[in-house]
């Protein structure tokens, strides 16, 4: 069985957990947290969470690339579509949530989270990153279905876990929701929080969360 290694406060990880559950894959947790022992880089040179461990000594780090491997390797229930250009769109709506959204809302995350400081320079850079980003996700996609068109694939499931937690940060830092100018966003996210698989990764990432509080 698949084991796979990280915590359900990584979004990354749950972005990989949820993904499993979309694909029905049987799998076990096996808690993880940062910063990870050293050793873990045998698993994950990176030292990153999430990692699969496919088999007895076989791991697989980066959640881009872990996800690509269970849709080669299960690739029904399909979470891209089959053209490949249209499989490629999604994929470069992914890179454009992780890359130029999650990761700036990322230098928030120390003030927005864990009791830490951001500079004012740190948070200019980040909003105007954000904002940018954010305008040009919103000229990408559609939210009255799902953001690649007809059917679910991993572009939604990416941006039920990152966009929430960008949207949270923000509103911690700024004293406002940055995604706020992606008028269908709160809709479509809602729908998505409705499938069961979405429903149990956030309740793990609740636990998580209130395990943590002081
Ligand atoms: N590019 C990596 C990012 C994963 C990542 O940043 N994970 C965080 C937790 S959300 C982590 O492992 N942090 C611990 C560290 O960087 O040492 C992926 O897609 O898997």
């Amino acid at each position: 069985m698949y084991r796979l290694h990280g915590f359900s406060l990584s979004n990354y990880y749950n972005l990989v957990k949820l993904t499993m559950l979309e694909k029905g894959l049987p799998f076990e947790e096996v808690q993880v947290f940062p910063p990870p022992k050293p050793e873990f880089q045998q698993k994950s040179p990176m030292g990153k969470i999430p990692c699969l461990e496919i088999d007895a000594g076989r791991f697989l780090s980066e959640s881009q690339v872990i996800l690509d491997y269970l849709e080669e390797t299960h690739p029904e229930p399909a979470l891209y579509p089959e053209d490949p250009f249209a499989r490629a769109k999604v994929r470069e709506l992914m890179r454009v949530m992780e890359l130029y959204l999650e990761l700036p809302a990322r230098r928030l995350y120390a003030q927005a989270f864990f009791g830490g400081a951001v500079s004012d320079e740190t948070r200019q850079e980040v909003r105007a990153q954000i904002e940018k980003a954010g305008a040009a996700f919103g000229q990408m996609v559609r939210f009255d279905g799902f953001l690649a068109g007809g059917a679910l694939t991993l572009a939604d499931l990416a941006a039920v876990i990152h966009l929430p937690l960008v949207a949270l940060a923000t509103r911690r830092i700024y004293g406002e929701d940055l995604l706020a100018p992606l008028a269908g966003l709160p809709d479509y996210l809602s729908r998505l929080r409705q499938r069961p698989c979405v429903q149990t990764v956030l309740a793990g990432q609740k636990q998580a969360s209130a395990r943590l509080a002081p």
